[in-house]
């Protein structure tokens, strides 16, 4: 039976008139399935529920930060706490000084570490720390990797901007786009081919370790491997951009998980707990360049944010301390993949269910894998949108595009992976109509 959106249409058609496509970011519009988004009322664990008192089992998890589900009771704690002392003073916490001795102690490559306030400005950031340290201004980026939205990074980037058709935005400057030099992922050639044309003058090489913005790609064995040979080569510095893989793969992040160590790593929304946060750090020595002991600038007032720390602290510290945090969240993603595999088979619909730790997406493709950008794309995006309007209608909130991931979090229990399983198969049913 149809779900009533009533609510939510009403309230997404005021929103059109005082907000750019009635959202505050592309990803959420819903425009590659067909329908209007459905407005959250609020959520607790792995269900939200939208303004006209439907309820799902949310897999979207606030495109990722959510590792413990919606509304945890020990980060509320920590915000209500804290937040009764003042919510900013654009001056130094020892909450910030915490934060920074956990990431330090988690992630493998990070000796020092910078706030800021989203991914974004994480990846913006590091790629002039690395363009100030190395003295050289090309980047290498990856076709199809998402690193928010800085003008270096949306040349053919990923997530909405390839949902949207946009992958080359306007407004940024052709000087901009000649410095980014883009590489196939998953392709170590196209990487050596860059370098030997351009390498004397390249700063870094960026990369998502698991691509998770044109759906999830794992990179294939050796591929990160081969980009820390070649940009140690060639004098370069590696870029994990861990907004998405940071302490969701493992407490260190993709570069533990993997065993590859990066000169700089950017962080994101996970380390705020569900608050406006982003970080970037990496060797000392590079760190040392930006200001106030260096001349690479960059600042915010709102960076270090007392209410963003302790609800990032009170999260890291759970993944930190709480034994078997990442079995658990394993083995739960990997009944679901087996669970939709399984829905693939008993359909005979063609599809690709790509998996590492608790990112997951199922592809709706004729491929026998997708492993690079351009096999991402031949997806069948019409039978996704249906797919998605299904588990919609049936309890499941997916990623409203084919190329984003299901996030799983500790939140979600068996009876919710077997929730989604059944709902996904109904939907795949339908499809065979
Ligand atoms: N990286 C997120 C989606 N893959 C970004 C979410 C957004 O753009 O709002």
């Amino acid at each position: 039976m149809k779900r009533n959106h009533e609510n939510s249409q009403d309230v997404f058609a005021n929103a059109k008139k005082v907000i750019p496509g009635g959202v505050n970011s592309p990803v959420r519009a819903f425009k590659s399935v067909g329908i209007n988004p459905i407005v959250i009322e609020s959520g607790k664990g792995s269900i939200i529920k939208d303004i006209d008192g439907n309820e799902y089992v949310d897999f979207v998890s606030s495109w990722g930060p959510l590792i413990l589900g919606h509304a945890n009771n020990a980060i509320l704690e920590a915000i209500q706490e804290t937040a009764q002392k003042g919510t900013s003073f654009g001056a130094p916490t020892i909450l910030e000084t915490k934060m920074a001795e956990l990431i330090v102690e988690m992630v493998p490559s990070i000796e020092k570490v910078r706030m800021v306030n989203s991914g974004t400005e994480a990846t913006m950031s590091a790629l002039r720390l690395a363009r100030g340290y190395t003295k050289r201004e090309c980047i290498v980026k990856f076709k199809g990797n998402y690193h928010g939205h800085a003008d270096s990074f949306l040349i053919k980037a990923g997530s909405g901007a390839i949902t949207l058709g946009l992958p080359d935005s306007p407004g940024v400057t052709s000087a901009t786009a000649q410095d980014t030099l883009v590489a196939d992922y998953n392709n170590l050639q196209s990487v050596e081919r860059l370098f030997k044309e351009h390498g004397s003058q390249i700063a870094a090489i960026i990369v998502e370790p698991v691509a998770a913005n044109m759906g999830v790609v794992p990179p294939q064995k050796g591929f990160l491997e081969g980009l820390r040979k070649l940009a140690d080569g060639y004098g370069s510095l590696l870029i994990f951009d861990e907004v998405i893989t940071g302490f969701r793969l493992a407490k260190g992040g993709a570069q533990e998980y993997f065993g590859v160590i990066p000169d700089l790593t950017t962080l994101g929304k996970i380390i705020g707990g569900g608050l406006p946060v982003g970080a970037y750090g990496g060797k000392r020595e590079i760190m040392d360049m930006l200001a106030p002991d260096g001349p690479v600038y960059q600042a915010g007032t709102l960076s270090g944010n007392p209410l963003a720390m302790a609800a990032g602290l009170a999260m890291l510290k759970i993944l930190n301390e709480t034994p078997y945090f990442y079995e658990e969240l394993e083995s739960n993603a990997a009944r679901l993949e087996t669970g939709l595999r399984a829905n693939l088979d008993k359909t005979g619909i063609k599809g690709i269910v790509n998996r590492v730790g608790s990112l997951l997406t199922l592809f709706f493709t004729k491929k026998t894998q997708v492993t690079s950008f351009d096999e991402a794309m031949e997806s069948d995006i019409e039978q996704y949108a249906h797919y998605f309007r299904e588990s919609l209608d049936n309890g499941i909130y997916l990623a409203p595009s084919q190329f984003e991931a299901m996030f799983i979090s500790n939140a979600h229990s068996y009876e919710d992976i077997d929730t989604c399983i059944e709902v996904s198969l109904a939907a795949m049913k339908t499809m065979l109509r």
